[in-house]
C-alpha cells in the first residue's frame, strides 16, 4: 500500500466478478473504494481490466446492498442482530432435521461461491455438518458436463484440462464468446489479448457458435452450426480423424485404453451424416478435422454452448478425446492439468477409486446425482411435492436460483412452502425474498481474496492473495465468520467460536497428512504444525496450512511478501500422476456415455425442420443476474432484447424496436425485438438474468428496467441425463409479433 495524501491510499485487490481474477489497484479515501484500476504489477493480468472490474468502487457502494441481517417476524423481514439470526437458525434447522432426518435440508450454493474464500472453504464443512444429500449448485446449469467427463476419462471430477492459450498454435473454440465472458474453465486475465496474440504467433482460431459473436468475429473460420448440435460436429470430426488416419496419441498412448472402441463408435458419425444434421457440409467437417490433426500443437475447448444442451456431456467428452487422439491433451500448446498452489502435492502414478455417477437419485424425478449433486432444475419438485424426504428447508448461498434456473415462478412459489430459508446474499433480491433469515456479506473491499478454483483452471500457474483493502465497517461480519458460524448454528455448536470450526479442520487435515507417505509432513508432530501456522483468521491459518501442504510449499507469508502475486511457470505435463481411474489409465471409452451414445445416434435425424431454438448470450457489462443493479454497467447496449436475424423477422412479421412474445415448454415471455444479422436464421437469442419485476425486493436500479426471465421459456424437464446439466441453450421456441404497446421496459 502506498500513501498518496494523508487520506487516500491504494490498495491491491483481486477482482471477483468473474474468472479472469484481474489483479487491481484500488484507490480508497478514508475506508471508501473511490476508483479501481488495473495492476500492471499484478505476475498474472498485468493491468488488464474490463468495466466491470472499473465499476468495483460503485458495486462495493451500492447503496442497496444490506448493511445489517434481516429476520423474518409476522411474515415481514426486519433489520435484526448477528445473535438474533444465528439465534433463530440454531432454533429452527437443527429440530427440522432430528424431526425428518438430514436430507429434508437442501443447500443450495450459486456461482459467487467460487469467487470468495468463504465460499472456497466452507460449504465442504456446512454439508458435513448437515449430512444432507439435497445439494444443488449453479454447476448444473453450467460446467456439471466438463467434471462428469473429466472424472470418467480421468477418475477426478476436477480433472478439467485448460487450453495451452499462450502456446497453442490452433485453437478450435465452441460455444464459448470470451470477448465477453473473458473466459470460463480457462482463467485467463486478458482473453481477447491473448486470443490476438495467438492469431499474431501465426496461429489460427476456429470458433463454433451459431451467433456471429465478437470472439467469432476474430477468428480464421467461424462454423454457425445449429445450436444443440456440438456433440454431432464433434463426433463427425473424431470419425475423419480415424478414418483418415490421422489419429497420433504421442507420449499418451501407453496410458489410454479404448482408443478402439471409440473408433468403432463413432463409425456412424459420417461427415455426410453429421453435417445435415449441424446445417454445416461434409467438406467442412474434413478440414477442420484436417487443421486440428496438421496443427503443430492444438486445443480444443467448449464451453457453456455446448455444455447446457442435449448432449453436453458427451459434447464435453469428444472434446477430450479430440485432444487426446490428436496427442494434444498434457501437451505444451494444447490441453494440460494446471498445478495449484492449494491442491495436494502430486502423489507417484497408481490406479485410484475412479468416479461413480447416479450413487443416488433425487426423490421425485429419479435424476442420478452427478458430483454428489441433484440437478439444479429438480429444486422445485423436491420442495412442493409432499412425502417422506420433501425438502422443508434451505439453505441459500451466493446463489439466485429464482432467475438463474428453469421455471422461475415455480421455484418462487416453492420457495413460499419452506418452513425455513436462510440466504447468506448482499441483496435482497428475487430468491432472498424468500428467506425467514438473511445473512448479507460485507462489500469485496472488506474481504480478503484467494482463487482457489480458478487457480486450478488457470492458463498459467500463479498465485496470489489479497488481504482486505479496508477494514470491515461497524456492524457487518467477514463471510468467512459468517459460514462458520452458520456450521455451528446448524450442527448445535450454536454459540461456540467460531474459529473452532477452522481448528476442527484443521486438525483433522493435519492428522490425515502426517499419515500419509506423501505428505511434505509426514511423521512430523500435528500439534506442532498446527501451531506454526500463520493468520490472522481461521481462513488465513487454512489457507495458510493449504499453500505449506501443497505443491510448491509456499506460505501466506509468502504471498503477503509478494503482493502482486508469485509467478509458477507454464503448464506441465501431469499424466500419468493425476490419472485416478480404476486402471490407472485414461478410459476413453467409459459405460455411461458409451450408454448414452445411442441418443446421438438418434440427433443424427428426426431433426424438426422450420423450428426455431433460442439460445442465450452474455454481456460483458453483466454478471448472471446480480449485476444489473449498477447504473455504469446497466443499459446501453446491455439491454434484454431478443435478437432475431433479418429473414426470420421479414417471416415472422417482426419489427426492429417492436415486441415479441416467445413460447416454449415452460412459459411465454415477452420481449424488445433486436433484428440483426448477428444470429443466424433459425435462432433467436435472449441473455439470462433478467426479470427484476418481483415485489419485495431492494434492487432499486435493476427493478427500473427489469427485462424478461428468459428461464421462464423452461419447464426444468430438459436434462442432459448424464449430468443433470438443464439444457438453456438450443430448445425450440415460437415467436409471434405484438402490437405496439407500452414502450419497452
Ligand atoms: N438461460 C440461462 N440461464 C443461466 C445461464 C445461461 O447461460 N443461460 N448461465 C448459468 C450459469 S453459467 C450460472 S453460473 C448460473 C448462475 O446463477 P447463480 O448461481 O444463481 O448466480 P447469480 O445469478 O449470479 O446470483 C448470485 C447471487 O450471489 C449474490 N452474491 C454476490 N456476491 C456475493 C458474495 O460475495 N457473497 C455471497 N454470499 N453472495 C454474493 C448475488 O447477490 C446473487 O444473489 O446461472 C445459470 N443460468
Ligand atoms: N460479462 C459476463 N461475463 C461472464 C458472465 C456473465 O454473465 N457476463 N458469467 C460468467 C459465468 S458464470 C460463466 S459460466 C462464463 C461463461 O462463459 P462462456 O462460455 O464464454 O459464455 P457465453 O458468453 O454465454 O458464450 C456461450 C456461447 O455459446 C453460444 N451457443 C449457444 N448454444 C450453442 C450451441 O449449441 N453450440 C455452440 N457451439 N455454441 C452455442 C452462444 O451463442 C454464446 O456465444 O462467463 C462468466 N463471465
Ligand atoms: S475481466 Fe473479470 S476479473 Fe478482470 S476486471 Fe473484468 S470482471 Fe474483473
Ligand atoms: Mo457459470
Amino acid at each position: 500500500m502506498s500513501r498518496t495524501s494523508p487520506t487516500t491510499r491504494t490498495a491491491l485487490r483481486i477482482c471477483p466478478l468473474c474468472e479472469a481474477t484481474c489483479g487491481l489497484v484500488l484507490t480508497v479515501e478514508g475506508d471508501r473504494v473511490t476508483r479501481a484500476r488495473g495492476d500492471r504489477d499484478d505476475v498474472f493480468s498485468s493491468g488488464f481490466v474490463c468495466p466491470k472490474g472499473a465499476a468495483f468502487a460503485e458495486l462495493d457502494s451500492d447503496p442497496d446492498r444490506l448493511r445489517t441481517p434481516l429476520v423474518r417476524t409476522a411474515g415481514t423481514l426486519r433489520p435484526a442482530t448477528w445473535d438474533e439470526a444465528f439465534d433463530r437458525i440454531a432454533q429452527r434447522i437443527p429440530a427440522i432435521t432430528a424431526a425428518d432426518g438430514p436430507d429434508v435440508v437442501g443447500v443450495v450454493l450459486g456461482n459467487p461461491n467460487v469467487h470468495t474464500m468463504a465460499g472456497g472453504l466452507y460449504p465442504p464443512l456446512l454439508l458435513a455438518a448437515l449430512r444432507t444429500r439435497s445439494l444443488f449448485t449453479a454447476s448444473t446449469l453450467d460446467q456439471m458436463p466438463k467434471h462428469v467427463s473429466g472424472g470418467l476419462l480421468f477418475g477426478s471430477a476436477a480433472a478439467i484440462p485448460v487450453p495451452d492459450l499462450d502456446r497453442t498454435r490452433h485453437l478450435l473454440l465452441l460455444g464459448a464468446n470470451p470477448l465477453e465472458s473473458n473466459g470460463s474453465l480457462c482463467t485467463a486475465p486478458d482473453f481477447p489479448g491473448r486470443l490476438k496474440a495467438l492469431r499474431r504467433r501465426g496461429g489460427t482460431l476456429t470458433v463454433v457458435d451459431p451467433r456471429r459473436t465478437r470472439t467469432a468475429r476474430l477468428a480464421d473460420r467461424h462454423l454457425a452450426l445449429r445450436p444443440g448440435t456440438d456433440a454431432l460436429l464433434l463426433a463427425g470430426l473424431v470419425h475423419v480423424l480415424f478414418e483418415e488416419k490421422l489419429t497420433d496419441l504421442g507420449d499418451l498412448a501407453d496410458h489410454v485404453e479404448g482408443v478402439d472402441a471409440v473408433r468403432e463408435a463413432v463409425a456412424d458419425f459420417t461427415p455426410e451424416a453429421v453435417a445435415a444434421a449441424c446445417d454445416t457440409d461434409p467438406g467442412t467437417v474434413r478440414e477442420v478435422a484436417r487443421e486440428l490433426a496438421g496443427a503443430e500443437s492444438a486445443a480444443v475447448y467448449g464451453r457453456i454452448g455446448s455444455c447446457t444442451v442435449d448432449h453436453g456431456t458427451l459434447a464435453s467428452w469428444l472434446v477430450d478425446v479430440l485432444n487426446i487422439i490428436t496427442g494434444n491433451l498434457d501437451r505444451p500448446g494444447g490441453a494440460l492439468f494446471p498445478l495449484s498452489a492449494t491442491e495436494r502435492a502430486p502423489r507417484p502414478a497408481a490406479p485410484g477409486r475412479g468416479f461413480s455417477l447416479g450413487r443416488w437419485s433425487s426423490r421425485v424425478s429419479g435424476r442420478p446425482e452427478a458430483k454428489g449433486e441433484l440437478p439444479m432444475a429438480a429444486l422445485a419438485e423436491e420442495i412442493e411435492t409432499p412425502g417422506e424426504g420433501r425438502i422443508r428447508a434451505l439453505v441459500a448461498i451466493a446463489a439466485n436460483p429464482v432467475l438463474s434456473a428453469p421455471d422461475g415462478d415455480r421455484l418462487d412459489r416453492a420457495l413460499e412452502d419452506l418452513d425455513f430459508m436462510v440466504s447468506v446474499d448482499p441483496y435482497l433480491n428475487e430468491t432472498s425474498r424468500h428467506a425467514d433469515v438473511v445473512l448479507p456479506p460485507p462489500p469485496p473491499s472488506q474481504s480478503a481474496h484467494y482463487d482457489f478454483a480458478f487457480n486450478a483452471l488457470a492458463v498459467r500457474n500463479q498465485v496470489r492473495y489479497t488481504p482486505p483493502a479496508v477494514p470491515l465497517a461497524p456492524g457487518l461480519m467477514d463471510e468467512c465468520e459468517i459460514h462458520a458460524r452458520l456450521v455451528l448454528a446448524v450442527s448445535g455448536m450454536h454459540g461456540a467460536e467460531p474459529a473452532a470450526v477452522d481448528d476442527l479442520a484443521i486438525g483433522r487435515t493435519l492428522a490425515a497428512a502426517v499419515q500419509d507417505p506423501h505428505s511434505p509432513v509426514h511423521g512430523q508432530d500435528a500439534d506442532a504444525l498446527a501451531a506454526r501456522l500463520t493468520g490472522a483468521t481461521g481462513a488465513e491459518r487454512r489457507l495458510d496450512l493449504m499453500l505449506r501442504l501443497g505443491p510448491y510449499g509456499l506460505t501466506l507469508d509468502e504471498l503477503r511478501e509478494h503482493p502482486h502475486g508469485i509467478d509458477l511457470g507454464p503448464l506441465a505435463p501431469r499424466i500419468p500422476g493425476i490419472l485416478r481411474t480404476r486402471s490407472g489409465r485414461v478410459e476413453l471409452l467409459p459405460e455411461p456415455i458409451a450408454g448414452d451414445l445411442p441418443r446421438l445416434r438418434a440427433a443424427l435425424t428426426g431433426r424438426a425442420e422450420h423450428a426455431l431454438v433460442l439460445v442465450g448470450r452474455r454481456h460483458l457489462r453483466s454478471n448472471n443476474s446480480w449485476m444489473h443493479n449498477l447504473p455504469a454497467l446497466n443499459g446501453g447496449s446491455n439491454r434484454c432484447t431478443l435478437h432475431v436475424h433479418p429473414e426470420d423477422a421479414a417471416r415472422l412479421g417482426l419489427r426492429h424496436g417492436g415486441r415479441a412474445a416467445v413460447s416454449s415448454d415452460g412459459g411465454r415471455i415477452e420481449a424488445p425485438v433486436e433484428v440483426t444479422e448477428e444470429v443466424r436464421p433459425g435462432v433467436v437469442s435472449l441473455p439470462h438474468g433478467w426479470g427484476h419485476d418481483r415485489a419485495g425486493t431492494r434492487l432499486s436500479v435493476a427493478s427500473a428496467v427489469p427485462g424478461a426471465n428468459v428461464n421462464q421459456l423452461l419447464d426444468g424437464s430438459r436434462l442432459d441425463p448424464l449430468s443433470g446439466t438443464a439444457v438453456l441453450n438450443g430448445f425450440p421456441v415460437t415467436v409471434a409479433a405484438l402490437p405496439p404497446g407500452p414502450p419497452a421496459p
